[in-house]
């Protein structure tokens, strides 16, 4: 199967213009599933206009090989060395809710770009994020693995949303001596970075997100993963 390699343009983060991709919805390529993550009523998120609270739980992997949507026939998928996103990058979450995110990262990682924007926070409740349990508001932008960034483009037709959080590497050394038997619950057997974060969902809207690192092939590291929908990029439906 062919990768759908979607046109490559630019955003501008807080005045920084960074690499984007666009979403291509080729009928060439799987769509990935849609995780629906419900809302829990609240009365006590503290935030005027927000009831509800809501989890979303996602991982990064060095490779496609745990994302079970994509094999087909007993295989593991057309990319399976492509760095990905799981268990999806399809996701539908409720207006209007307190989102705490869980983003556990199997990856390694190098030096990121524009390292003083992308090895920051942006976006979340409070500005900041934890690291393995530790408040953060940025990283060591060179070792970064990847980054969830949530972002549309301007409209009349929804309210924006922006969110960007960056996911420490896992060290050489860690992923080169696993520690377990590869598992459902640690697919690799060495031991992850795991990130946490709230942001707030505003009224309906799809919203793109992806990765902002250059972990792909081609194009700079711009495509392939990069800029395939359901490895390095995904859409959040806002309901
Ligand atoms: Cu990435």
């Amino acid at each position: 199967m062919k990768p759908v390699v979607g046109a490559l343009t630019a955003v501008v983060l807080g005045g920084v213009v960074v690499g984007g991709t666009v979403l291509a919805f080729h009928g060439a390529a799987p769509k990935p599933p849609l995780m629906v993550v419900d809302g829990v009523s609240s009365t006590s998120t503290g935030i005027p206009g927000v009831t509800k609270t809501a989890e979303l739980k996602l991982e990064s992997y060095p490779d496609s090989s745990p994302i079970t949507w994509r094999r087909t026939n007993g295989g593991v998928g057309p990319h399976p060395g492509w760095v990905s996103y799981g268990p999806t990058t399809n996701i539908q979450l409720p207006a209007n809710a307190l989102v705490t995110v869980t983003i556990t990262n199997y990856d390694g990682g190098e030096p990121i770009p524009n390292p003083g924007y992308l090895a920051s926070v942006h976006g979340t409740v409070g500005g900041d994020m934890t690291v393995d349990g530790q408040p953060a508001t940025s990283i060591d932008p060179s070792h970064v693995g990847h980054t969830f960034t949530i972002h549309n483009y301007p409209s009349d037709t929804q309210q924006n949303i922006f969110v960007s959080v960056p996911l420490p590497a896992v060290a050489d050394d860690v992923s080169s001596n696993p520690t377990a038997a590869p598992s459902a619950s640690n697919p690799y057997g060495w031991a992850p970075h795991v990130v946490t974060f709230k942001f707030v969902t505003k009224g309906p809207g799809e919203y793109a997100w992806n990765c902002e690192f250059p972990c792909g092939g081609n194009y700079a590291g711009m495509g392939e993963a990069m800029s395939s929908y359901g490895y390095m990029s995904g859409v959040i439906h806002v309901v």
